[in-house]
């Protein structure tokens, strides 16, 4: 009797913990970035102005809202200077967190070359954490240009550590730079596009209005998992419309830097013509309206402006990564605009109602929240689990004890003397 109380408190205990334990992912309960909380955070007051800092290229903004970093130029080569370092980043009016960037953008300074032109990234690390950066999608170097830790180099020390990266572009299309740390340190910003225009453009890549890096991100802030996303460095509302007029075409390079997730980028009203894929020319018809693209990958797309002029939706359609906790529109939204028309894209949140309130709010979570969170039990409904399971296992390990301590008394007290 005393076996079976204690074996059945045991695994009382057991089942408590384990449901405990199940219920929360396990990135969910680790902190990151070396705080007691988890994730970027969130500084308040006014936007700051972006400050240049010594020793970085010239940026000049791009009409696609990235910034373009101006090199230094001897004969074919190419000489770009990128700083890591923190700086305020501001998603959107009201959403400022204090990010890790190249330059004190994010994303980092695209950089323009030509096919054939030897690039060379003049990298100095001002963070607090030692760093590298990785060459996405650039091939032909020598492994000592690849940027990864421990294999390929050492870790470029921070606080003022320097490394000369360096590369012949061979390859015309689409690639990036980025950190070869941790999910968390990609996460907080840093990452930039590359651009390599080719030396002998196909016919479907001539006679392009708009020449467009639009770099899908994602950032942890406050939270250990990816929970707000944006399109060149802004979420809704605050994201950079395609301008067009009708019959332009125009490129797109689509770049997931997300590290968790996967996106599918869908435009209203619009084909996009598939033209490359990781850099790599795609030959054959392929028109779609909604391209996908896991994390690390590269399509570049050509989009015809030949629907009727006016505003059309262009966003993912993971609905995870376009709404917030009560359904409002937020994240991987922007829009195809016709010039000319009226500018209604920010009019959507307006026109929407905001959907049932979800438990997460009541934890101040604000922005989107990963679907694992959001598809799982409630917080409520966690609470009461763990509150039954865990009393259940108190009174069966009370109970087990008292039987032990009587069964003892009792064989004690009918011992013969
Ligand atoms: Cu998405």
């Amino acid at each position: 009797m005393t076996r079976w109380w204690a074996g059945a408190a045991a695994a009382a205990l057991l089942l408590a913990f384990s449901l405990r334990t199940s219920l929360a992912d396990s990135d969910d309960r680790v902190p990151v970035d070396g705080g007691p909380t988890a994730g970027l955070r969130v500084l308040n007051g006014p936007p700051p102005a972006l400050l240049a800092a010594p020793g970085e290229s010239r940026l000049v903004r791009r009409e696609d809202g990235t910034f373009g970093a101006l090199p230094e130029i001897h004969g074919r080569t190419k000489i770009f200077k990128l700083v890591a370092r923190e700086a305020p980043w501001t998603l959107r009016p009201g959403l400022t967190v204090l990010a890790k960037t190249y330059d004190g953008v994010v994303p980092g300074p695209t950089l323009v070359v030509q096919e054939g032109d030897r690039v060379v990234i003049d990298y100095t690390n001002q963070l607090n954490v030692p760093d590298t950066i990785h060459l996405h999608g650039i091939h032909g170097i020598p492994p000592s240009m690849d940027g990864v830790a421990g294999i390929s180099q050492a870790m470029v020390a921070p606080h003022g550590g320097h490394f000369r990266y360096s590369f012949v572009a061979g390859k015309d299309g689409t690639y990036l730079y980025h950190s070869h740390d941790s999910e968390a340190i990609v996460n907080a910003g840093l990452y930039g596009g590359i651009i390599v225009e080719p030396a002998h453009p196909r016919a479907v890549e001539r006679g392009l209005a708009h020449d467009d890096v639009e770099i899908i991100s994602a950032w942890q802030i406050g939270s250990a998992t990816e929970n707000h996303f944006t399109i060149n460095g802004k979420e809704y509302p605050a994201t950079q419309q395609l301008e067009v007029r009708r019959g332009e075409r125009v490129r797109v390079r689509w770049i997931n830097i997300s590290s968790e997730n996967s996106h599918t980028m869908h435009t209203h009203g619009h084909d996009q013509r598939v033209i490359a894929r990781d850099a790599r020319p795609v030959g054959f018809d392929d028109e779609e309206d909604t391209v996908l693209l896991g994390p690390g990958q590269r399509v570049d797309v050509v989009i015809t402006a030949d629907a009727q002029a006016g505003t059309w939706l262009v966003h993912c359609h993971v609905l995870d990564h376009v709404q917030d906790m009560n359904g409002m529109p937020v994240g991987l939204v922007t829009a195809i605009h016709y010039r000319g028309t009226p500018n209604v894209l920010g009019s959507m949140a307006a026109a929407m109602r905001p959907s049932e309130v979800r438990p997460m709010m009541a934890m101040g979570v604000s922005g989107s929240a990963t679907s694992k969170l959001r598809s799982g039990p409630s917080v409520l409904q966690i609470g009461m689990v763990i509150g039954i399971s865990s009393a259940l296992a108190l009174s069966l390990a009370i109970g087990a004890a008292l039987a032990v301590v009587f069964g003892r008394k009792r064989r004690r007290g009918s011992r013969p003397v």
